[in-house]
């Protein structure tokens, strides 16, 4: 079922300019593929604008010893000291993330891919430092959120490079169009999960990297299989994870208690709950590979 139609060479996928695309041709490819790049998409005076709340955001974390509700932290690759690794609701902590996620330029895209009406799910900042601990084994991020449709869709903003050294996402194309699958808590993480079949994940000649310079966005479908790698460079890699959903889109399993979710970001509320036939696991507690952390 994989193998049809996305076969990729690693690097092999379309960039799109944000002005060189009808919304119809984006769409076509996000159909097809599952996921967009648009390498070069803030313009410098907003990346820097992003990067200095990044800056200001993780200096409340100094001094931390052990992980809070905003930030999860981990052990450096020499075990001398502790890394942020993930920061929580960045649009609660820093007026430039809450903005960001009205910014128009990003909304015309999501817009084109799940229609006029979006709200927001939730946003998320993954720091990637030089550490074992810092990859994302194969998931898909509809276990961790379901909902009533497949309207829903992460735009992750590259603060920084992402390239193969520092853990860049990898992506298998066409993996959305296979449906959601049941998921476990991932094996290094409380907080992320993993295909709990791993045999649906073809080789790796299928896999995708993902490299991203920074201010370039990179948007996936929620059933889009995806993973990173730790870093094993030397530079660091921040992405700033928005997620969208369609207002006609409704929670229905999973973690619900995120900064702004449910707000509306563009369009009208439809009154309108849209389903889409099926069945899926949900995540729960007990989802767990059997040397995984404890559930936080
Ligand atoms: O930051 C990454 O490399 C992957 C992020 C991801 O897949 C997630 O947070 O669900």
């Amino acid at each position: 079922m994989h193998t049809a139609g996305c076969r990729c060479k690693e690097g092999n996928h379309l960039m799109l300019a944000s002005t060189q695309h009808t919304s119809n041709q984006q769409r076509a490819i996000y159909e097809q593929q599952g996921y967009l790049i648009f390498p070069q998409f803030l313009e410098e005076g907003e990346l820097g604008i992003l990067r200095r709340a990044l800056a200001d955001v993780l200096a409340r974390a100094e001094g931390l010893t052990s992980s809070n509700e905003w930030f999860s932290l981990v052990k450096a690759r020499d075990g001398a000291g502790r890394y942020v690794r993930r920061v929580a609701n960045p649009n609660a902590l820093h007026p430039a993330f809450h903005e960001i996620v009205f910014n128009q330029k990003i909304l015309d895209v999501v817009e084109s891919l799940i229609g006029p009406n979006i709200q927001l799910h939730h946003t998320k900042i993954n720091l990637k430092p030089p550490s074992r601990h810092a990859g994302f084994e194969w998931h898909q991020d509809f276990a961790s959120f379901p909902h009533t449709n497949f309207d829903l869709l992460a735009v992750m903003l590259m603060l920084d490079d992402s390239t193969a050294e520092n853990g860049c996402l990898q992506v298998i194309p066409g993996s959305h169009l296979w449906g959601p699958r049941d998921h476990l808590y991932s094996r290094s993480t409380t907080y992320s999960s993993r295909i709990e079949d791993e045999s649906v994940i073809p080789d790796p000649s299928y896999w995708v990297r993902v490299a991203v310079p920074a201010g370039g966005i990179e948007v996936h479908h929620c059933n889009l299989l995806h993973s990173s790698l730790p870093n094993s460079g030397d530079k660091p890699r921040s992405a700033l994870l928005i997620q969208y959903r369609a207002a006609d889109n409704v929670q229905v399993g999973g973690l619900v208690a995120h900064y702004g979710s449910g707000m509306l970001v563009r369009g009208e509320l439809p009154y309108r709950v849209r389903m889409i036939e099926g069945n899926f696991g949900v995540l729960s507690p007990d989802k767990r590979t059997p040397n995984s952390p404890p559930r936080l």
